[in-house]
């Protein structure tokens, strides 16, 4: 699961047709070098720096930075945080969603909030933007696969909107629902996973301030390969409970079933906080590695970078242990 594809190495991500992703590029760039080929590669570099170019930047998206809710640690590099993803619906290589998810059409968009709500209601992804101030926040965000970044979101708290549409007292769960479109998401054809992907929070958790619908990051709105226009950030658990490119949001009375609990229940609880004590079976969650710190690893970023602990709730226990109290973490994994 972190070997990275050996694709980008046969040469096979340079068609002309195709934007090469930065990080790819510098990763091929170093591994010439690294291969005595210093000439060739200074000769190449135009063409691949044209090709990084032509990536292009998003829209700005405004916000006021939020001090209470800034990791001081440093930020991962927005070539990494762009080009090392995981979006199954794109592919399951981590080059897949930043090669592929230029097909995906962030708008016109909606969200359909339904359920055990007094108001629910289809919000247009404009009028959503708009329910409340766009703070900046900076999260770490851990992947159950053993590797970590350091982002600055764009987005709101979830409970801004929750308390708009009013629970009803039954709804004690809220499901997202995601696009599952194959013609404009090519991984949605493979069965690797249930589609459409599906995520799940207790609706205490949902309503914790740390909870934050995002819209963007580094300050422009999200590119689609980290789940435009709407996806989720939560940040004391694994990342893939923070569900991307959200057309739905479900309040229920019952635990929702989640894609990756559905795929392997042993492996993915619903809680799924980050808890460096309970190992996956197949690996250990006690340390992890930040991506984006290799010193000139040739781009194997989740194999060379240094490693680091992990942290009870992924170093927000403070705000967010007391939500589990009592509870065995290691059953409620
Ligand atoms: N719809 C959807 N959301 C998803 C995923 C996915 O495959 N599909 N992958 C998850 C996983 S495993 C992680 S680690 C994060 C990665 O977010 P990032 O690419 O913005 O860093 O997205 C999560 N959200
Ligand atoms: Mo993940």
């Amino acid at each position: 699961m972190l070997i990275p594809s050996p694709k980008w190495l046969r040469g096979e991500d340079i068609a002309t047709s195709e934007i090469t992703p930065r990080h790819l590029f510098e990763s091929r760039r170093r591994l010439l070098a690294m291969a005595g080929a210093g000439a060739a590669g200074s000769m190449l570099t135009p063409w691949f720096a044209r090709q990084a170019f032509a990536q292009g930047k998003g829209t700005k998206l405004p916000a006021t930075p939020n001090n209470s809710y800034v990791v001081t640690e440093k930020r991962t590099p927005y070539e990494d945080v762009t080009t090392y993803n995981n979006f199954y619906e794109f592919g399951t290589d981590k080059s897949d969603p930043a090669r592929y998810a230029g097909t995906l059409r962030p708008r016109p968009w909606q969200v359909s909030v339904e359920g055990l709500v007094k108001q629910p209601k289809v919000y247009d992804l404009d009028e959503l933007m708009k329910l409340a101030p766009m703070e900046e926040r900076v999260y770490r965000l851990r992947c159950v696969e053993g590797w970590s970044m350091v982002i600055p979101w764009i987005g709101y708290s979830l409970a801004e909107l929750i308390r708009r549409v009013e629970p009803q007292p039954g709804a004690k769960f809220i499901q997202f629902i995601t696009l599952a479109d194959k013609k404009q998401m090519p991984g949605v054809s493979r069965s690797v996973l249930d589609w459409p992907y599906s995520e799940g929070l207790r609706m205490d958790e949902a309503m914790h301030p740390l909870a934050l619908l995002t819209f963007g990051l580094y300050g422009e709105v999200l590119p689609n390969q980290n789940g435009a226009p709407v996806r989720m950030v939560v940040p004391w658990k694994y990342g893939f409970k923070s569900a991307k490119s959200i057309v739905k949001i479900r309040f229920v009375d019952k635990q929702p079933p989640t894609s990756w609990n559905l795929a392997a229940a042993n492996e993915y609880g619903f809680y799924s906080n980050v808890n460096p004590d309970v190992d996956h079976p197949r690996w250990s969650q006690a340390t992890e590695r930040r991506i984006g710190e290799d010193k000139g690893g040739g781009g194997f970023s989740a194999l060379f970078a240094p490693k680091r602990k992990t942290l009870p709730f992924n170093g927000y226990g403070q705000q967010v242990a007391s939500l589990y109290q009592g509870m065995d973490l290691k059953k409620f994994f």
